[in-house]
């Protein structure tokens, strides 16, 4: 009897232990599918991924409205028309959707006078074998394709523009110039003698950075990402963040899962921390704990750089994880699913 029930309470033990197993693998028991998640409390966007599904639309078509809402809310003013003006005073947009059945992806990059970036990302894959379309060139073939072609300049833009003038031109994203970039504004030239500026934080606040990056994963475990964003404020014209690049900005893989970051792109892109994500994911691992490796790596080079990333797997688990900076101690990310009873916020604490 004693050895029967020694086997028992070993048996006890051993389900035990494969729950935890599971659990670490990510397979929790608040998991499920589809399941929708976007970086940031951008609540209409949510809001309308999920109603897209729930209508029968596609993951493609949710990661597409529900950015394209953020577009059309000009979310934070850093997505869409009017925010983040350039050195020159423009608006300029990148966006990309990735589908992660096929691996296609369609983005665009230095986007100008067109305000849906996502929609037409979304053109790239299915009217061209291409990959990235950039600049004017990207906004003729948003013409092309039907798209308006307008000013993105409003009053806000235009006030944020003035002040930074009247600021010195501060903050700017030059180095190693003539007159000094920190205290003045340009024309620059190259300074002969180039010194290393180590780049470990990011210069600029929080508020400038508030990209919509969005998963969705289907009930077959079908998943689709895109990101949509006006970049970084007082940027040199022609610079492109990480929201635009595969693997950067955002990564579907339906054999495995889908990320998307948000952030200082000139640092993160360096890292491919969405592709890197999904990795981890693929080989088990739970996505909160995906999402942290994936900023620990990038802390170990820049340890104050602003960012945040969110994970999923193909059974519907998620997670987030952000770099804790003075100003930064808490992302908050939408997550929509049958569990819940609405999109709902939440919260996650950076490390
Ligand atoms: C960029 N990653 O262009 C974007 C900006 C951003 O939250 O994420 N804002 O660098």
């Amino acid at each position: 009897m004693a050895a029967g029930r020694g086997g028992c309470r070993l048996g006890v033990a051993v389900v035990l232990l494969l729950l935890a197993v599971l659990r670490s693998a990510g397979s929790t028991s608040d998991a499920a599918l589809p399941v929708v998640i976007n970086t940031w409390a951008f609540r209409t966007a949510a809001e309308t991924a999920w109603k897209v599904l729930e209508s029968g639309g596609s993951e493609l078509d949710a990661v597409e409205r529900g950015c394209g809402q953020c577009e059309i809310d000009q979310c934070d003013g850093s997505v869409g028309y009017g925010g983040s003006p350039d050195e020159s005073g423009e608006t300029t947009l990148d966006a990309m959707i990735m589908d992660g059945n096929t691996m296609e992806v369609g983005a665009v990059a230095d986007l100008r006078h067109v305000k849906n970036a996502i929609g037409v990302a979304r053109k790239v894959i299915q009217y061209t074998k291409h990959t990235l379309l950039v600049g004017e060139s990207a906004s003729l073939f948003a013409v092309r394709m039907g798209f308006p072609y307008e000013d993105l300049t409003t009053q806000k833009s235009l006030s944020l523009y003035s002040e930074w003038l009247n600021q010195s031109c501060q903050p700017n994203y030059w180095k190693n110039v003539v007159p000094d970039s920190s205290t003045s504004c340009g024309p620059y030239k190259r300074r002969e003698e180039v010194t290393y500026q180590e780049q470990t934080s990011s210069q600029r606040s929080v508020r400038n950075h508030d990209t919509i990056g969005m998963v969705v994963i289907g009930v077959s475990g079908t998943v689709a990402s895109g990101t949509s964003t006006n970049g970084a404020i007082h940027k040199l014209p022609g610079r492109v963040g990480d929201s635009p690049i595969a693997g950067a900005g955002s990564y579907a893989d339906s054999t495995a899962g889908g990320a998307a970051a948000t952030g200082d792109g000139d640092i993160m892109m360096r890292f491919l921390p969405s592709y890197q994500a999904v990795e981890y994911m693929r080989m088990g691992t739970d996505p909160t704990v995906a999402c942290q490796k994936v900023i620990s790596r990038i802390q170990k080079y820049a340890p104050k750089f602003f960012g945040a990333i969110i994970c999923a797997n193909t059974t519907g688990s998620y997670g987030a994880a952000c770099n804790k900076i003075p100003g930064f101690t808490q992302f908050h990310f939408m997550v929509s699913s049958p569990l819940l009873s609405r999109p709902t916020e939440q919260v996650v604490d950076c490390i």
